[in-house]
């Protein structure tokens, strides 16, 4: 027989793996005489109720899915490790980065965002790039993208922007119109729209693209002096990103072409692995800075804040089971350990609250009890208990605080650093913050011209959907990066216009 890639001989590996057959159970362990027959009256009679194996094979099956993700629902999982490679203590004494050579395994799942869980992995959108440290004392979870920037910086805006993304609620379509509307009414988007459109938008799978935990964190040492950080993964592989027709392409031809590149990568023993950097701002520059550092619509400038090198990430076993491991990893920002704290930033603030929360929708309140999710290298002791699927509940231990029965105890060394603050609390207008300044120099700078022609045909060619007045204001908000831009961009829309368009009759 012709030979196969790993990931479609993995029954054959498992047959040779396993051997002999096990006896079949039911699902509490009964052994199950005939898995072909149910059991009825007579050959051709009503079945009976007391067919306990056709009920429990029923039932189960009518519960096998769980809500998916309402945003990174379809995505690939590994696991490995990461090693420091370089000694950071003096910003930051979390237990991960404490000595050169230390390793923690770890757990990633990549992701595209938009999409449903069987949705093409080659689509233009930006890829979720999440990491769970297993630490000593507890979870850390980089939960990051394959960008530095967000679309927006306040996250009162996500559930609708993640629904203009989404499918229109008449026509269960995706509609240009909802997203090129609420982009365009967003000028602060226009910097990660142009890194969406442009090559990048489209990564060769999951190995040829770098990852960013994008928020600015806050590092501290073990004086808890704190300084504020961005973390960096960028690839070992190089970045490979595919041309928008091949990527097309590939959304029929292999809608699964990340999740099959990934694990046959990492069956045949070719491990990817990314070198984790940091960025470094000191509370003074924070202060002094011309941009404000906490908007994730903005990038630190590595000719002002250096990549500081930590270590690399290295994935080396694919999952067991995909549903166990990865359909049920949940990471959350708000998993932090001692010496990596939240920064001020407001999108980071609203993501503290908002993945613990889905998980306990999604995957009930005891989500941290599963395999892939517990602490497994420190043992949780607290005064939580009970609840749907406890599989540890603490044994005999107190269940309340304070007591005087060797229950646990604080540790104060924990405390997050002190910080101030002042402000008059009211909900600020973050608008008029520059928009288009990073932009310019992405678009003037970063991008080489044949890159710019395919920013421009890459945009043209989705907007072209859109209704004529907001094809317009996408137009003037593109002018503002550069008049270049823009000119490029109407002779492109042009090019696409409909019988009847304003855009037909361009004047170029
Ligand atoms: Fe997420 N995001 N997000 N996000 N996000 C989720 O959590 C959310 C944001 C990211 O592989 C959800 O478990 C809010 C930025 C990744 O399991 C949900 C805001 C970045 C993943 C959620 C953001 C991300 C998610 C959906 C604005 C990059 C997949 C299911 C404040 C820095 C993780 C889930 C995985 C998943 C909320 C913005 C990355 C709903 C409210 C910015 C990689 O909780």
């Amino acid at each position: 027989m012709a030979s196969r890639d790993p990931a479609s001989d993995q029954l054959v590996n498992y047959k040779k793996t396993v051997g002999q057959s096990d006896k079949l159970t039911t699902g509490h362990g009964a052994p199950i005489d005939c898995k072909t027959s149910s059991l009825t009256a007579g050959p051709r009679g009503p079945i009976l109720l007391q067919d306990v194996t056709l009920i429990d094979e029923l039932a189960h099956f009518d519960r096998e899915r769980i809500p998916e993700r309402v945003v990174h629902a379809k995505g690939a999982g590994a696991f490995g490790y990461f090693e420091v490679t370089h000694d950071i203590t003096k910003y930051c004494k979390a237990s991960v980065f404490s000595e050169i050579g230390k390793k923690t395994p770890i757990g990633v799942r990549f992701s595209t965002v938009g999409g449903e869980s069987g949705s093409a992995d080659t689509a233009r959108d930006p890829r979720g790039f999440a990491v769970k440290f297993y630490a000593e004392d507890g979870i850390w979870d980089l939960v990051g993208n394959n960008t530095p920037i967000f679309f927006i910086r306040d996250p009162l805006f996500f559930p609708s922007f993640i629904h203009t993304q989404k499918r229109n609620p008449a026509t269960h379509l995706k509609d240009p119109d909802m997203f090129w509307d609420f982009i365009t009414l967003r000028p602060e988007t226009t910097h990660q729209v142009c890194f969406l459109f442009s090559d990048r938008g489209t990564p060769d799978g999951y190995r040829f693209m770098n990852g960013y935990g994008s928020h600015t964190f806050k590092l501290v040492n073990s004086k808890n002096e704190p300084v504020y950080c961005k973390f960096h993964y960028k690839t070992d592989q190089g970045i490979k990103n595919l041309m928008a027709d091949k990527a097309a392409d590939l959304s029929s031809s292999d809608p699964d072409y990340s999740i099959r590149d990934l694990y046959n990568a990492i069956s045949q023993g070719n491990f990817p692995s990314w070198t984790l950097s940091i960025q470094v701002m000191t509370f003074a520059q924070a202060e002094k800075w011309r941009w404000n550092p906490f908007d994730l619509t903005k990038v630190w400038p590595h000719s002002e804040f250096p990549l500081i090198p930590v270590g690399k990430l290295v994935l080396d076993r694919n999952p067991k089971n995909y549903f166990a491991e990865v359909e049920q990893i949940a990471f959350s920002p708000s998993h932090l350990i001692p010496g990596i704290e939240p920064s001020p930033d407001k999108m980071l603030q609203g993501r503290l609250f908002s993945y613990a929360d889905t998980h306990r929708h999604r995957l009930g309140a005891n989500y941290l009890q599963l395999p892939v999710n517990c602490p497994y290298r420190c043992a949780v002791k607290n005064y939580q208990r009970d609840g749907p699927q406890t599989y540890c509940n603490q044994e005999g231990a107190p269940n309340y605080f304070p007591n005087s029965f060797s229950g646990p105890t604080e540790c104060p060394k924990a405390a997050l650093t002190k910080f101030s603050t002042t402000g008059d609390v009211m909900r600020y207008n973050a608008d008029d913050e520059d928009n288009f300044g990073q932009v310019t120099s992405f678009w003037k700078k970063t991008l080489k011209p044949a890159e710019r022609e395919r920013l421009v045909e890459n945009i043209a060619s989705h907007l072209k959907d859109a209704s004529d007045f907001i094809q317009e204001r996408a137009l003037k908000n593109f002018s503002q990066v550069d008049a270049e831009f823009g000119k490029m961009l109407r002779a492109g829309l042009s090019k696409y216009a409909r019988p009847g368009s304003k855009f037909a009759t361009a004047n170029l």
